[in-house]
């Protein structure tokens, strides 16, 4: 299984062709794929809100989930993508998934519970008040902008500090209700936590850096971490 995190692929960060060639070589490979949020820069997965990229993303999704387990779990730039595009996947979920192997996907910003204005913030943009008034209000752009906005400010804060404290609070909560492993994003910075009864908590590095992704392989529950491009074609 490849484990991918935090492409931010857009024209902004001029990443595009990049992305769709590390697409096409996951193709190739037999490996699962879970993208663990932030794929795309910006992404309100309502109509009128979507373009090329978007679309050629999601095309690529339908295609290979045929194939293999292609999974999504949102992040904080990606709104309302589970409940518009579903199908395209093999599990799209727009806070957890915990697969039958007891792994479970989560973007991670939603661990820091001390950040309640951050989580409050989140509850409000994320809500279907907002998603209906997006769909149906003449004004709804500005409200997405004004979203995009608030995003890119907290970007140019982050990263402070890494909510160490918090995230083990987060994965205790989850490994007493028996998931075995948590694979994150969202941080950027790669972080292999393993505990004395083997449970792990990982964090796949931003993949917009240097193009790394998490490849887990056998029976092993840390990801090795290695660039795209050097993912072995059978
Ligand atoms: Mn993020």
């Amino acid at each position: 299984m490849i484990l991918i995190a935090d492409c931010h692929a857009s024209a902004r960060h001029d990443n595009e062709d990049e992305f769709f060639a590390c697409l096409e070589r996951l193709a190739q490979t037999r490996h699962d794929v879970v993208f663990l949020g932030d794929i795309l820069d910006f992404w309100i997965a309502l109509p009128g809100y979507e373009h090329e990229l978007h679309r050629r993303f999601l095309s690529w999704c339908q295609a290979e989930s045929q194939r293999r387990t292609v999974g999504f779990v949102e992040g904080n730039h990606e709104f309302f993508l589970a409940h518009s595009h579903g199908a395209a996947f093999s599990f799209c979920s727009a806070d957890e998934h915990v697969d039958a192997a007891g792994r479970l996907f989560v973007h991670g910003d939603t661990v820091n519970a001390a950040d309640r204005g951050y989580l409050r913030f989140r509850r409000v943009v994320k809500c279907p008040l907002i998603r209906w008034l997006e769909e149906h209000t003449p004004g709804a752009t500005a409200i997405a902008r004004m979203i995009k906005r608030r995003f890119e400010v907290r970007g140019r804060q982050w990263p402070r500090h890494f909510p160490e404290a918090q995230l083990d609070a987060y994965a205790q909560g989850w490994f007493d209700r028996g998931v075995q492993a948590l694979y994150l994003g969202h941080f950027h910075q790669g972080r292999v936590i393993e505990r004395p009864d083997g449970r792990v908590v990982q964090i796949i590095p931003a993949w917009q850096h240097d193009g790394l992704v998490g490849v887990l392989d056998g029976p092993g529950r840390v990801a090795e971490i290695r660039p795209w491009r050097e993912l072995p074609v059978p």
